[in-house]
């Protein structure tokens, strides 16, 4: 209704006791396609049972823009659970932590730091350049080897927000990088997968083997970071402030000696080191993942490769490394960085938003507390938005001219929207542009010969996992002999 609080009742998939509609969902480990494809029978928008808690599922993006921007703060709340719970030390980071005044504060500070260090920052791009060359010299040698790119994206991009939260880096075959890709990567594993566990809270008293994974997994990590922390707190002196960790350092010293400090907005070293752990693990995981992605995809459309490279050719030339200031010069492969975001998105579920009061979406009326799930991939995947959704083609963010980009449609959101929209567009965006630039200015990408190509179906989790796959980068004909500085 017109006072926004609905009056009709939301279609509902059948529900059992204790189980809820459970049995439509288990055996269907890619979740976002199960509710995509449930559309079919229930419509866009409808209701289901996870155990006791009610779930609504919101496929189309006039409701996501609705629940995320017209209503964002309604719907700025978060579940917790039992995984996501223990991730953040209950709730004590950003992205698992419901609204509140503390929540609002941490956002503040992180927003304002990755602003002084990252976006817009020389120093910050020359970070990024320095991996981009390492990430070349690393390619380089493996010259026309079958190689896993995996760990040497990973180390690229791990390094850039290390830098950024930590001020240091790591080298090739470090032990501490290994222990961090294999604690991250059970934990990307385990987290937020609606798994049993989190909906059954008491199962927790049962032997559960991801619960105890994401526990050894967690342990390593809090160790890690512990001991950063440590550092930092030794090292401090308040005149210098060298990353986001010192920055946060900062703020609470500020609070602690002022005469009249806010009540309710005192930062635990739990806040902190769970806040600096968010920024980590959503700044390596992501943007690994859509690297990915877009290399994935450039081994099945050798076409879009061949017009990033012409683009760049022409635009740039062999004599000099891309710059971020060279994006407007580049919107082919800009085009690229967004299909590759629309086609597999890394979030396709967002992170679960809940109702903090009664409320609606559309015309429906919403409880309070309801748990809403967006469902990223029905709104990239919309046929009535996007002409054959399910194709590659960067072309549709181009203008008439291809000159520029934009979206051709409304039904696009890869980093969500409002209150809760992503920290870390920025910073990834410009990640994206500098890495694959400074890879395909110099190499082609290949399926090695003797392979078929990888598979393009994604592994649902808290991100759209990308299968293992071998790439074979060979130098580039203009590149042969010559010395690059
Ligand atoms: C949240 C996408 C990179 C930090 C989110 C959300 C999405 C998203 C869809 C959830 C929004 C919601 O629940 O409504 C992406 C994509 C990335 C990316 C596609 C890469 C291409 C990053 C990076 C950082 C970051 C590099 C860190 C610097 C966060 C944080 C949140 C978040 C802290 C939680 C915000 C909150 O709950 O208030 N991101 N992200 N993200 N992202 Fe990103
Ligand atoms: C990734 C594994 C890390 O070890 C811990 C971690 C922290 C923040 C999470 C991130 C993981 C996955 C991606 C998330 C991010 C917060 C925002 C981001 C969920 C679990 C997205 C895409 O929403």
């Amino acid at each position: 209704g017109p006072t926004g609080t609905g009056t009709g009742r939301l279609r509902s998939l059948p529900a059992l006791p204790l189980v809820g509609s459970l049995l439509q969902l288990a055996g269907h480990p890619q979740l976002h396609l199960r509710l995509w494809r449930l559309q079919g029978r229930y419509g866009s928008l409808y209701g289901l049972w996870m155990g006791s808690h009610y779930v609504v599922v919101v496929n189309s993006y006039r409701h996501a823009r609705e629940v995320l921007l017209k209503k964002g703060k309604a719907f700025a709340g978060r579940p917790r659970t039992v995984t996501t719970d223990l991730l953040s030390r209950g709730g004590k980071d950003i992205a698992f932590a419901s609204y509140g005044p503390l929540w609002k504060f941490q956002r503040k500070l992180v927003h304002a730091a990755l602003s002084m260090f990252g976006e817009g920052s020389v120093a910050l791009e020359k970070i990024i350049c320095r991996e981009a060359a390492s990430l070349c010299e690393t390619l380089g040698a493996a010259q026309d080897m079958a190689l896993d790119m995996a760990p040497e994206l990973t180390r690229a991009v791990t390094n850039v927000v290390c830098s950024l939260c930590f001020n240091s880096s790591y080298r090739r075959g470090d032990p501490e990088f290994e222990a961090m890709l294999e604690y991250s990567q059970g934990i990307v594993d385990t987290v937020a997968k609606e798994s049993l566990v989190d909906i059954f809270p008491w199962l927790q008293i049962f032997p559960n083997r991801d619960l105890a994974l994401l526990k050894r997994c967690l342990k390593v990590r809090d160790q890690l970071l512990q001991q950063k922390f440590t550092e930092h707190k030794e090292a401090f002196c308040g005149d210098t402030v060298r990353d986001l960790m010192d920055a946060l350092l900062q703020v609470r010293l500020n609070a602690e000696n002022s005469s009249s400090p806010e009540p309710g907005l005192e930062l635990t070293d739990d806040h902190l080191l769970m806040t600096v752990g968010d920024i980590f693990g959503a700044g390596v995981e992501t943007t690994t993942t859509v690297l990915k992605w877009a290399v994935l995809y450039l081994l099945h459309y050798p076409e879009v490769q061949k017009k990033i490279q012409e683009e760049m050719d022409q635009k740039i030339g062999l004599a000099r490394h891309p710059h971020l200031s060279d994006r407007p010069l580049l919107p082919y492969l800009e085009a690229t960085i967004s299909e590759v975001l629309r086609i597999r998105p890394v979030s396709p579920l967002l992170i679960p938003h809940v109702s903090l009061a009664d409320t609606s979406i559309g015309e429906y009326s919403i409880p309070k507390g309801a748990r809403v799930v967006i469902n990223l991939w029905s709104v990239h995947h919309d046929e009535k938005e996007w002409d054959k959704p399910e194709e590659f083609n960067p072309e549709r963010f181009l203008d008439e001219q291809g000159q520029h980009i934009h979206s051709p449609s409304p039904s696009y959101l890869p980093f969500g929207a409002g209150i809760r929209v992503c920290l870390g567009e920025v910073l990834a965006k410009m990640e994206l542009f500098l890495f694959l630039a400074w890879v395909l200015q110099r190499f082609t990408l290949e399926c090695p010969q003797d392979q078929p190509l990888p598979s393009l179906e994604g592994k649902f989790g808290v991100v759209l996992q990308v299968q293992k796959f071998r790439v074979k980068a060979r130098l580039r004909e203009a590149w042969r002999g010559e010395t690059v500085g």
